[in-house]
């Protein structure tokens, strides 16, 4: 334990200062969290606002549902995997501006994990908790049982990275990215909206690309 902790206290800085190296013109600019081009990236950009986030193996990662439903869940990764997968290929926008065109999303559709977990009447909202111990997102019950959210096990038909919100993330393809929350731990059914982290410090709830936060151009689809 002792040996583990050491190591961990060595690491992060060292991470920490590979990211202001490099980026410091982003990181000035850009409002929305610590960032940085992650080295093959594919023109992604690293975003976390916890300056350390704990890594999960397959093992010892689980993501919970609950709240207003008939049977609260806890998934292990491999349960996660053994459920149907959807691949969708859409272009990822940040709020920011920069975009990663046509990129590959792999994953079990939200709307899945609601039906198995029996959604109460009366629910109206999910929200999302992340084990980075910060991060919070939100969707209505419509937004979420669409076809086009998932909670990712894959990006870039490879496993969802650390840097990228792996093991898990959350992809919301119709919405700017800060939907899509990393290092997605809680799915929690809810009778009211709650906006997440960007959302209290002013960015839109519903973030349809292109139709949100002061943008009116068409949505790209
Ligand atoms: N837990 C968590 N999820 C998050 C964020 C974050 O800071 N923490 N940033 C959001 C924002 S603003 C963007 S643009 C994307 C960035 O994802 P990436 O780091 O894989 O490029 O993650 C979103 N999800
Ligand atoms: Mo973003």
């Amino acid at each position: 334990m002792l040996g583990l902790g050491a190591a961990g206290l060595v690491a992060a800085p060292v991470l920490q200062r590979t990211l202001e190296s490099g980026l410091g013109a982003i990181a000035d600019k850009d409002p929305t969290g610590l960032t940085g081009l992650l080295p093959n990236g594919g023109g992604f950009r690293y975003y976390s606002v916890a300056s350390s986030v704990p890594t999960k193996s397959a093992a010892d990662y689980r993501l919970t549902v609950d709240g207003l439903v008939d049977r609260p869940a806890t998934y292990t990764l491999d349960a996660l995997k053994a459920l149907p997968q959807t691949r969708m290929v859409r272009d990822v926008q940040c709020v920011t501006g920069w975009r990663v065109p046509e990129t590959p999303f792999e994953g079990v559709r939200l709307s899945a994990l609601l039906d198995a977990a029996g959604v109460r009447p009366g629910a109206k909202a999910i929200r999302f908790t992340c084990f980075d111990g910060t991060y919070s997102e939100s969707l209505t019950l419509a937004q979420a049982r669409r076809a086009d959210v998932l909670v990712a096990l894959r990006m870039q038909d490879r496993p969802v990275s650390h840097s990228h919100g792996g093991p898990v993330r959350l992809y919301v393809a119709p919405m700017y990215f800060y939907k899509s929350a990393k290092w997605l731990s809680g799915i929690t059914v809810t009778d009211s909206v709650r906006p997440g982290y960007w959302e209290e410090l002013g960015y839109d709830v519903d973030a349809w690309v292109g139709r949100s936060n002061g943008r009116d151009d068409a949505p790209t689809t």
